[in-house]
């Protein structure tokens, strides 16, 4: 193996799941490289020494000296690209890359590529199972489940990605069939300078694509440059040209395609208005690659929702529990409080808290005032969320997830729902949002 930079030696910094992903997709096609993490004891570690004994890692502190021997990093979505010593290595004509980079480049199937502050991973798995039921051999992940790399395979019809802002910063050239960015609302502002830099890491999605999708009620979803491309639009409103949106007949409404309805909205298990957005941004993606109306329908029909994505828990003394855990930002909790809001007789006891990234939490307020008889706050950031509700509703602080389980029900009263909606990030209490989920449904199932 040789170490000189231009014969094409490579370094995977940080070790998490897409790292592994990479060492196994290099390690295969007998690519030199090393691996990085800027932690001492990253959570592969024992994986990769035991798998990979031949591969050397430096664990710790980033040195240049190291950095600089590769032709290119495969940077993590977990390490900021701000970090110096990746500018450093950058300056001196290292190429930053990730694995959707590495992806792309060797993917020989369409890439259907998702991105948005919200609804990714339920668009994305919409998608994927209406490739299925259109019979096409698919391939579904990326930034939910399996890692891009992982997916690779010559049987693979279509690949439908899921991507993150993260992943999306180290892509340089995508090449998606079709690509979009559902929605932009404020996330991440721990490693953004603000909503501009967010925005652009997400329109790098729109490089190389032959075919755009973009929400007609959010204009930070258009593409600058999408005039040359085939652009075709989702939105709540009545469809023109190569359009999706709702129409109404007789007082039913229905998901539509231009001039023709396609199903009726009540038809769908999936509730609420973001819900039917939702919908229409997965038919007009399956619709630009080909997919059959009837197969697109039918998946539309079965689809009941993500776990972790207002999902029903339980009903107890005529409250009902829904565990949210994955509204992970503002934008997920306000079409949670809004869309569950909305749709029933009481109100809601909202739990809310944790790791905020930096977000401006004023704009729960309106909705929090309208639809919630209590917010319940827990984890390091409850103190933010609750000056930006201020008087909106009684507050009360929780100091466990059990703690605030508790305090709801003692608030709630029979037709309320208790909904974990928290608009924060998990990790100052928790593994990650999905420990925080099975962590409420547990408790909630237990109680008498
Ligand atoms: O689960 C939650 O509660 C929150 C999810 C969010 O807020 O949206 N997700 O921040 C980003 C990257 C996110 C999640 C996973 C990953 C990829 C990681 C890989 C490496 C995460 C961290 C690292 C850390 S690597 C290194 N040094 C929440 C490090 C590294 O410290 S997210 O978008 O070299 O997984």
């Amino acid at each position: 193996m040789s170490l000189i930079a231009s014969d094409h030696f490579r370094i995977v910094v940080g070790l998490g799941k897409s790292g592994m992903s990479l060492v196994r997709f290099l390690a295969s096609r007998g690519v030199s490289f090393a691996v990085a993490d800027t932690r001492e004891n990253p959570p592969e570690l024992a994986t990769l020494r035991r798998d990979y004994p031949q591969v050397d890692v430096r664990c710790g502190e980033l040195d240049v000296e190291f950095l600089c021997r590769a032709d290119e990093l495969y940077v993590s979505p977990g390490l900021a690209l701000a970090t110096p010593a990746l500018q450093a290595a950058a300056a001196r004509g290292v190429k930053l890359s990730g694995d959707i980079d590495l992806f792309a480049r060797n993917a020989k199937a369409p890439i259907v590529a998702i991105s948005g502050s919200n609804a990714k991973s339920t668009v994305t798995t919409l998608v994927g199972e209406m490739a299925a039921a259109a019979g096409k051999r698919v391939a579904v992940g990326g930034n939910l489940g399996t890692p891009a790399l992982d997916l690779l395979s010559d049987d693979i019809e279509l690949y439908v990605m899921e991507l993150s802002s993260f992943q999306l910063e180290t892509t340089n050239d995508l090449g998606a069939e079709v690509a979009t960015v559902l929605n932009i609302s404020e996330d991440h502002m721990d490693r953004y300078s603000g909503l501009p830099a967010y925005h652009l890491a997400k329109h790098r999605i729109f490089r190389g694509a032959r075919q755009v999708v973009f929400n007609r009620q959010d204009a930070l979803t258009r593409p600058l440059m999408g005039e040359g491309l085939p652009c075709w639009s989702f939105g709540l409103s009545v469809p023109d040209f190569k359009a999706f949106g709702l129409r109404e007949e007789q007082g039913e409404k229905y998901l539509a395609f231009e001039f023709q309805n396609l199903m009726p909205v009540r038809e769908l298990k999936i509730r609420g208005a973001h819900n039917q957005a939702n919908a229409l941004a997965a038919l007009a993606l399956g619709h630009a690659v080909g997919l059959p109306f009837d197969a697109m329908l039918s998946s539309l029909r079965t689809f009941a929702g993500l776990e972790h994505r207002c999902q029903w828990v339980r009903e107890l003394d005529g409250v009902s529990y829904y565990n949210d855990s994955k509204a992970t930002n503002v934008g997920a909790a306000l079409a949670a409080i809004e869309g569950l809001g909305s749709d029933m007789d009481g109100k809601l006891i909202l739990i809310a808290g944790g790791d905020g990234k930096g977000a401006d939490f004023s704009g729960l307020r309106d909705s929090v005032a309208k639809h919630c008889r209590a917010v319940v706050l827990m984890g390091r950031d409850s103190g933010l969320i609750a000056d930006a509700l201020g008087d909106a509703v009684p507050q009360i602080r929780a100091t466990s997830l059990d703690d605030a389980i508790a305090q709801s029900r003692a608030q709630a009263r029979p037709g309320d729902a208790i909904l974990l909606s928290p608009a924060c990030a998990s990790f100052d209490m928790f593994k990650n949002y999905e420990e925080r989920g099975h962590l409420f449904a547990r408790a909630v199932e237990a109680l008498a």
